[in-house]
């Protein structure tokens, strides 16, 4: 799949402001700083397009991008922000977790894990609650390009082992890189096999 058109439509506190839940609806989720604007940016080939349309001080809200004039792709805040007041957190993890629960057309939570990274305790835990809601979701390895392929490679199969400790099947995912846009290619053939499976059921 090619994306030919890309709009940003919409920063919204609550998963209520959203657009309309028409369209199927691809959101990216994971720790700030792990990839996501330069992913969602890469996948559309266009420089700071995730990051020019939420503007300054609003990667703190949902971001809805019209692709293709067919799906959405959907920035959400990070989370594990241990460095806000209480409260704040508090409120960030209602809104994000609203929205996972009760966003109707959400059709992959993407979750974002650092390649860099041995298996960090806050991704595992988030990605455990997503199979206690059975939120559907992928999980997307950012950065790749940072270190060589052997380092990468031991580090995604480090974290799918944590996974297969506690689950028997892993979900479906891709080793990107926003830089030398690995991954692209693969992960936007999911997205149109997806999309075309519920068109077949008689989906959106
Ligand atoms: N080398 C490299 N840097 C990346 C990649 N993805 C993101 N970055 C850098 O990591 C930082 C955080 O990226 P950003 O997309 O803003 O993360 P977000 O907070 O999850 O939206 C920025 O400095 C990016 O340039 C990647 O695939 N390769
Ligand atoms: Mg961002």
């Amino acid at each position: 799949m090619n994306i030919i058109s890309s709009e940003f439509v919409k920063s919204s506190a609550s998963y209520i402001q959203c657009p309309d839940n028409q369209l199927n609806e691809y959101a990216f989720i994971g720790r700030s700083n792990v990839g996501k604007s330069s992913l969602i940016n890469m996948l559309v080939g266009r420089n700071n397009f995730a990051k020019i349309s939420s503007k300054p001080g609003k990667t703190q809200l949902i971001n809805h991008f019209l692709i293709n004039e067919q799906f959405y792709f959907v920035d959400l805040p990070g989370y594990g922000y241990a460095k806000l007041p209480l409260k704040m957190q508090q409120n960030f993890r209602k809104m994000i977790s609203d929205y996972i629960l009760k966003r109707t057309n959400l059709t992959y939570l993407c979750l974002l894990i650092d390649s860099r990274l041995t298996p960090q305790n806050n991704d595992l835990n988030f990605l455990y609650q997503l199979g206690e809601t059975g939120t559907p979701f992928v999980i997307i390895f950012t950065k790749a390009d940072k270190q060589n392929a052997f380092q990468t490679k031991k580090n995604v199969q480090l974290f799918l082992d944590k996974v297969l400790e506690n689950w028997e099947e892993l979900p479906p995912y891709f080793i990107t890189s926003s830089q030398t846009k690995a991954g692209k290619e693969e992960f936007l053939n999911f997205i149109e096999k997806t999309n075309q499976s519920l068109k077949d059921l008689g989906g959106f």
